[in-house]
């Protein structure tokens, strides 16, 4: 016969349950691991949870169906190593230093995960760190680093392990990029909690699909964007791009052989362009699910903090443009997705429509992570609006820059700012002088695609006084007064030096 078990046994071994369970529970959410993982040029569009995409990304979409999606997320400098150098430091620019893509990013300058390094985490970067263009040195606040000099190479990269040696790894960038991180999460000794970058080449130009991608879009018919030739009420900076090297009639990182060609049959160089691009990003998706999967049979995933995002985004046609760096919407808009239980249940995915910057990352990960925050930094913590708690004080603005380059000139200097409205872009000359290039208005709410530039309308002399108001408090508040930059020496034809394109 059974014997009875009294009644207070049972509730006192389901509350010791309760409490062990709560306290695995609190420490994993004291000190979750992070995976955050970088793409190169990928565009906010080109992720299946936004709707108007035309690939599929069924493992990236995954975390965002178990965690959180954030569609309203910028860059706050559309150029790789700038973008990178906020991503790490949560600084603008200005403030980082890393001004473009051949400044090392600087030795004194905090990072996050440095900060998670010295909070007891092991910490590891894996991939294109790119800043300092021809450095492949171990960079501090990593225990473990692989990288290469200069852009990387879809087959067959030269990697450097750890300072050491370097050595041709033989395959596809993103595969064995992959590999390299699963190979390091499985060897890595000790128990700490880790913070892993995973830097990805893909989509950055120029794009080689990994061939089973390679035909996986030819189905798809690719026109040239509407706005290519609605410019007459922006500044002819605008018309002088279209022939150059970053202009729609130009060569299309080498899709387009004989070039400027402003003939309707040259679409077919940038359909085959366009689907290459998305085709670089299938294998992107596919790297998302190997490590999913191994966190999962590792028991980590749920433990781990996963970012998913870019450094910037990418024109594709737009306005006539090819390329990133100014402030117009594919250019500045960044797909972001984050998924961790101690956010949000994988039962319960959220949507945070305010708009996040990449200068809120170094804030937000030392956050969760429960890390002391770093000093200086621009941005702000999402971590509440990602647990669904409101934040009235979250930003309703922010500002835009973009520095003229030498080496590419096609863009003129941008300061711009924009709220969930409006957006206005001025295109300073760069010696404190009256601008010379007409500014930008635009009524995103109406005109999402930026096709009417109301900067001449009189209807909105108001609303253009308040917004260069607003920008120049938000140059105040990031520091970025007096506000430093190159001489806007014009859009030229020449095409960038070959070492560096
Ligand atoms: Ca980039």
């Amino acid at each position: 016969m059974r014997r009875a078990i009294p009644t207070h046994c049972v509730v006192i071994a389901l509350a010791a349950a309760v409490l062990s369970l709560f306290s695995v529970v609190l420490r994993a959410a004291e000190r979750p691991n992070v995976l955050f993982i970088l793409t190169d040029d990928q565009r906010w569009d080109c992720i299946s949870l936004n709707p108007d995409s035309t690939i599929a990304t069924p493992k990236i979409d995954r975390l965002g169906h178990e965690g959180v999606y954030f569609p309203n997320h910028f860059c706050t400098t559309s150029l790789c190593s700038p973008s990178r150098g906020s991503i790490l430091s949560g600084r603008y620019a200005h403030a980082h230093g890393v001004s473009d893509n051949f400044t090392e990013y600087p030795a004194d300058m905090p990072t996050w995960p440095a900060a998670l390094q010295q909070a007891g985490y092991e910490t590891a970067y894996i991939g294109k760190y790119h800043m300092g263009e021809e450095n492949d040195d171990v960079r501090g606040g990593f225990d473990y680093f692989v990288t290469h000099r200069g852009q990387g190479k879809y087959f067959d990269t030269e990697f450097r392990f750890n300072g050491g040696e370097r050595r041709v790894v033989e395959g596809y960038y993103t595969t064995v990029v992959t590999d390299m991180a699963q190979d390091w999460l499985k060897n890595r000794p000790g128990d700490k909690p880790w913070a892993l970058v995973l830097g990805h080449k893909a989509p950055h130009s120029f794009y080689n699909p990994e061939p089973q991608y390679e035909n996986a879009f030819n189905h798809v018919n690719v026109p040239y964007p509407a706005t290519a030739f609605q410019l007459d009420d922006n500044d002819p900076w605008y018309r002088q791009r279209l022939d150059t090297w970053h202009g729609i009639y130009g060569p299309l990182f080498d899709y387009r052989k004989q070039w400027p060609d402003r003939s309707p049959a040259a679409v077919k160089d940038f359909a085959a362009m366009t689907r290459a691009y998305w085709g670089t990003i299938l294998s992107v998706d596919d790297s998302v699910g190997r490590l999913y999967q191994f966190l999962k049979g590792a028991g980590q995933l749920d433990n781990t903090l996963i970012v998913f995002t870019s450094d910037n985004g990418l024109l594709n046609g737009e306005q006539g443009m090819i390329d990133k760096r100014t402030a117009h919407e594919p250019s500045i808009r960044v797909p972001l997705v984050v998924r961790y239980p101690g956010l949000t249940s994988p039962d319960k995915p959220r949507v945070v429509s305010a708009m996040t910057l990449t200068v809120d990352f170094a804030p937000s990960i030392l956050e969760i992570c429960g890390a002391p925050p770093m000093k200086k930094t621009h941005g702000r913590s999402w971590k509440r609006l990602a647990m669904g708690q409101a934040d009235p004080q979250w930003r309703t603005s922010f500002l835009y820059h973009y520095n003229y380059e030498k080496q590419f000139p096609y863009t003129p200097n941008v300061r711009a700012v924009r709220t969930g409205e409006w957006k206005y872009i001025r295109y300073p000359h760069g010696d404190g002088g009256p601008d010379r290039h007409k500014a930008d208005l635009f009524h995103l709410t109406a005109d999402p695609e930026e096709v009417s530039n109301l900067i001449d309308d009189p209807r909105y002399a108001d609303k253009v006084a308040e917004l260069d108001a607003e920008l120049n408090r938000l140059l105040k508040v990031t520091d970025a007064v007096p506000d430093k930059m190159p001489i806007d020496e014009g859009i030229k034809k020449d095409l960038p030096d070959a070492k560096i394109r």
